[in-house]
């Protein structure tokens, strides 16, 4: 919970879903944030411009606080309320519906691009080995086979939540041959992989690549044998805060998603961790691919510089620095 004015039904049901993961994935979050924002902006009965920005930014910070780590979430909500301008309530609400429509467009065409991108790194008869789900990185796939080439895919379950199942899905409707195995297996099959295809919840500023958990020792694996590694991201997933020496903070999830609480007790008293998210450090990619094309990791800190600037604002803060709990709508 957040402070502020009363927030639209759907920027709850937003929230909620995002932080039990019913909606996942950094692309897919980022979208259901700015849809979020929209609906907040369509149903707001604020009758001052005050009242109004008090109610969005409200809504920004409740979407905000839900997962700490896909940086597609906060620069979803820097592009749509950052955009926010007029004098009076309605130009007000139209800024923000030309936002988010503007930014909804703009992930499709990016994912579209960089699709075509990553798909001319991938040959005809290649095979893949992905980890989680990346909307980003099945882009790649998608447009591969869209050019006619044979791709066969090995996917890691990727525990503790199974995302490799999802993955695995969806490459099949996409006619790729698929192997599905555990994470641990992953090291053996690599000889037998020509990529090594994951997404990113965030990049930073020197290249290090945020995702799911085990990609980084996927990635040093994958090096030891000489498979190259390709991160597909669209620039929402570079992190800004990193240009000014900020890390990434790794969300660290529920207990229960490790272990049952019965298969827990029964074993005694054990300590258990589930972080959801690793650190791919640069040296250990091949090339990152976006919608502007792709990068050595090392290079991506010019692209940050160039679409944030030095630094990135916060839009959903209020602008005295308070919390925004004496506010009303
Ligand atoms: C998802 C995950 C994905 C990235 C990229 O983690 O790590 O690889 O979010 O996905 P979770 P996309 O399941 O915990 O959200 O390319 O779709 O943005």
């Amino acid at each position: 919970m957040t402070d502020g004015p009363p927030l639209a039904e759907a920027v709850e049901a937003t929230a909620d879903d995002i932080a039990t993961m019913e909606i996942r994935g950094a692309a897919t979050i980022a979208r259901a944030a700015a849809e979020a924002v929209a609906e907040q902006a369509a149903e707001t009965d604020a009758d001052t411009p005050a009242a109004f920005e008090r109610t969005m930014r409200h809504a920004g910070r409740r979407l905000y606080g839900t997962r700490p780590t896909a940086v597609s979430l906060p620069n979803a909500l820097r592009y749509t309320l950052g955009r926010m301008a007029g004098d009076d309530v309605e130009t007000l609400r139209s800024s923000l519906l030309a936002a988010t429509t503007a930014f909804t467009d703009r992930l499709d065409r990016a994912q579209r691009d960089l699709g075509r991108v990553g798909a001319n790194r991938i040959r005809d008869g290649d095979t893949v080995m992905t980890h989680c789900h990346s909307t980003d990185a099945l882009a790649c796939v998608e447009a591969a086979v869209g050019q006619g080439k044979e791709v066969s895919a090995i996917v890691k379950e990727t525990r503790p939540r199974n995302q490799g199942h999802i993955t695995a899905t969806e490459l099949r409707e996409m006619g790729v041959d698929v192997t599905l195995v555990v994470d641990s297996a992953a090291r053996r099959y690599l000889d037998d992989v020509d990529h090594v295809l994951v997404g990113a919840d965030s990049i930073a500023a020197d290249g290090g690549v945020v995702n799911k958990i085990g990609t980084s020792g996927l990635a040093v694996n994958a090096r030891e044998r000489g498979v190259p590694i390709m991160v597909a991201a669209q620039t929402i997933k570079l992190h800004p805060d990193t240009l000014t020496g900020h890390t990434v903070e790794i969300e660290m999830r529920d207990e229960s998603e490790v272990i049952a609480d019965d298969a827990r007790a029964d074993i005694g008293d054990i300590a258990v961790e589930n972080p959801a998210f690793d650190v791919t450090p640069p040296r250990y990619v091949d090339a990152i691919v976006t919608e502007s094309g792709q990068f050595p990791p090392e290079s991506i800190v010019t692209l940050m510089r160039e679409l944030f600037g030095e630094s990135a604002d916060r839009p959903w803060e209020e602008p005295d620095g308070t919390t925004g709990s004496a506010s009303s709508a």
